[in-house]
Parts: C-alpha cells; sequence; structure tokens
C-alpha cells in the first residue's frame, strides 16, 4: 500500500505542553522504518506549520483557547490530506487530539465515513459544556456539526461524520454535559466496563458491523486509551484503560477486515514519558493495524 505520514505538531487543544513533540517522537521510534518493513510504499510529508502558543494571545478573537490559531492547522491539514489520491493511506501524527478536526474531513475525500475513536474520553464536549475550555476535548462534536462554526466546517459547508457512524472504544471518562450530548446523538461507545465483559474480539466484530455501510473507515486512536501503565506518556492519563494485548488485537482485527483507510495517532507527549516509551507503544499499534503478523 502506499501510506503518506503527515506530522501535526500541535499542543493548542491540550491543557498541558508537549504534544506538539508527538511526531518527533513517533519518527524517533521508527515508525517509517516498521511500515517499509512491512512492505508499504512509505512518504514522509513532512509537518503542518502550528503556531507556537508563546506568539498569540491565548485567548485569540473568540474567547476560545487557541481556537484561530487550531482552526488554521486543521484547515492546512485538511488541504494536505486531501490532496491525496484515495487509495493513498495517511497517517497523521499529533498532537493534541484537535488535530482530527482536519485530519477526519481530509482523509474522507468527500465521502461516507466512519470513525473508530479509540480514546479514554469522549471528546464530545461543546465549547458551551467544556469544563475546561481545552478544544483536544471537543473534536467529535466538531466533526459531528456541533460546537464552533468554524470549527464544524472545516471539511465544507456539506461534510459530516454521521454520529450513527461513529464508535468508540476504550471510554472511562466523560463529563457530566458531555455525556447527555453522547447519548442524545446517538453514538455508540464501548466503555472499559464493555471491553472487560464483551471482549475486544465482539467489540470489533459489532463495530465492523455497524459501520458496513460507509466508503471509508478512520481510525482515529489516542494514546490515553491504552492504560497508564503501557504509555504513560500522555496529558490526561486515567486508569483502568486498554492493555497492551487489547490495543494490538483491535488493530490486528481490523486490518484483517481490510477496511481501515487512514490513522491518526495522537497525544504522545514527549515530556511525561519514560525513554520514548509510549511513542514505541503507538508505533507498534500502527504496524499491527497496518499489517504485521505474529505468524
Ligand atoms: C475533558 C478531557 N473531557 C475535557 N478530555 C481529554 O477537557 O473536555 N481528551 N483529555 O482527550
Ligand atoms: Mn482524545
Ligand atoms: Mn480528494
Ligand atoms: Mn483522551
Amino acid at each position: 500500500m502506499n501510506l503518506s505520514i503527515l506530522g501535526v505538531p500541535m499542543d493548542l487543544g491540550a491543557g498541558r505542553r508537549g504534544v506538539d513533540m508527538g511526531p518527533g517522537a513517533l519518527r524517533n521510534a521508527r515508525l517509517n522504518a516498521a511500515l517499509r518493513g512491512l512492505g508499504h510504499h512509505v512518504t514522509d510529508l513532512g509537518d503542518v506549520a502550528v503556531t507556537i502558543p508563546e506568539t498569540v494571545d491565548k485567548l485569540e478573537q473568540s474567547g476560545l483557547i487557541f481556537r484561530d490559531s487550531i482552526l488554521g492547522a486543521c484547515t492546512e491539514t485538511y488541504r494536505r490530506l486531501s490532496a491525496l489520491d484515495a487509495d493513498t493511506f495517511p497517517i497523521s501524527l499529533g498532537g493534541d487530539h484537535s488535530v482530527s478536526m482536519g485530519t477526519v474531513p481530509g482523509a474522507s475525500h468527500g465521502r461516507r465515513t466512519g470513525l473508530i475513536w479509540v480514546d479514554a474520553h469522549t471528546d464530545y464536549n461543546t465549547p458551551a459544556s467544556s469544563p475546561s475550555g481545552n478544544i483536544h476535548g471537543m473534536p467529535v462534536a466538531h466533526l459531528t456539526g456541533l460546537g464552533d462554526p468554524g470549527l464544524s466546517s472545516i471539511g465544507g459547508a456539506n461534510w459530516r461524520v454521521h454520529p450513527e457512524d461513529v464508535v468508540m472504544i476504550g471510554i472511562r471518562s466523560v463529563d457530566s454535559a458531555e455525556r447527555e450530548l453522547v447519548k442524545q446523538a446517538g453514538i455508540k461507545v464501548y466503555t472499559m466496563k464493555d471491553v472487560d465483559t464483551l471482549g475486544v474480539s465482539r467489540i470489533t466484530s459489532e463495530t465492523l458491523e455497524r459501520l458496513s455501510g460507509v466508503e471509508r473507515l478512520h481510525v482515529s486512536f489516542d494514546a490515553d486509551a491504552l492504560d497508564p501503565s503501557v504509555c504513560p506518556g500522555v496529558g490526561t492519563p486515567v486508569l483502568g484503560g486498554l492493555s497492551y494485548r487489547e490495543g494490538h488485537l483491535l488493530m490486528e482485527l481490523l486490518a484483517e477486515s481490510r477496511r481501515v483507510t487512514s490513522l491518526d495517532i495522537v497525544e504522545v507527549n514527549p515530556t511525561l514519558d519514560t525513554r520514548n516509551t509510549t511513542a514505541e507503544v503507538m508505533v507498534g499499534m500502527a504496524a499491527s493495524l497496518l499489517g504485521q503478523r505474529i505468524m
């Protein structure tokens, strides 16, 4: 397969600094070589230009933290990915999870897109519901058309992810107003309780069945979905996450389906990590999704 890698070194949407160094950490963990080793043709597109937070006023024009700079970086991300051929598989490297407001429409090529959101958090706050004001807690809401009109129309005025085409896996931290929004939207959520009781195998087959009508299938993998004992280098760790094997099994089963068309790896924070472990684990997850097999 032709794979294109795009870094989005942005930490403007997170409450803590440092995820802007994620793309460097993932490349340092030999992402490109791992994917080439699987037989793929890998092109690294480099990084999108992102505003340095120290150079602008935090509340910018809008009153929403770094909203204008985030909109700018996500719009550029969208442009870079939509310029690729539809049969090229893009892997976007965050950066905080707000990058997905650009990667998901960019990788969609205007088609109906299923979204598998692997995360400890549902990221379904709007500016009005958010207790933190951090935009990395809001990307899925914007992708489905809620919230700030600029952030919700990066893929054009008419393109949206339909809430019924979103499946979230690994969830264990949801704000109270956010919970109501997720329920109202009808998004399918597999919490960690569901992972414990149903198992990743059943969850993956149900997910693929639910998303059988979509043309594109995007996986957005927040490193904090994995347990902090596996991925310590994240800004908002929550105990009780996916094990190393549960993460790999999910990626392996999705790979076997041959339906996934794009991937994000986000929220890797080298300043909070131990010896680049989190980047190394996430490179392994990407390799499993792109066809690495044990036998
Ligand atoms: C929280 C945390 N729900 C917020 N969200 C995070 O700020 O909206 N998402 N950490 O990854
Ligand atoms: Mn997230
Ligand atoms: Mn296109
Ligand atoms: Mn998260």
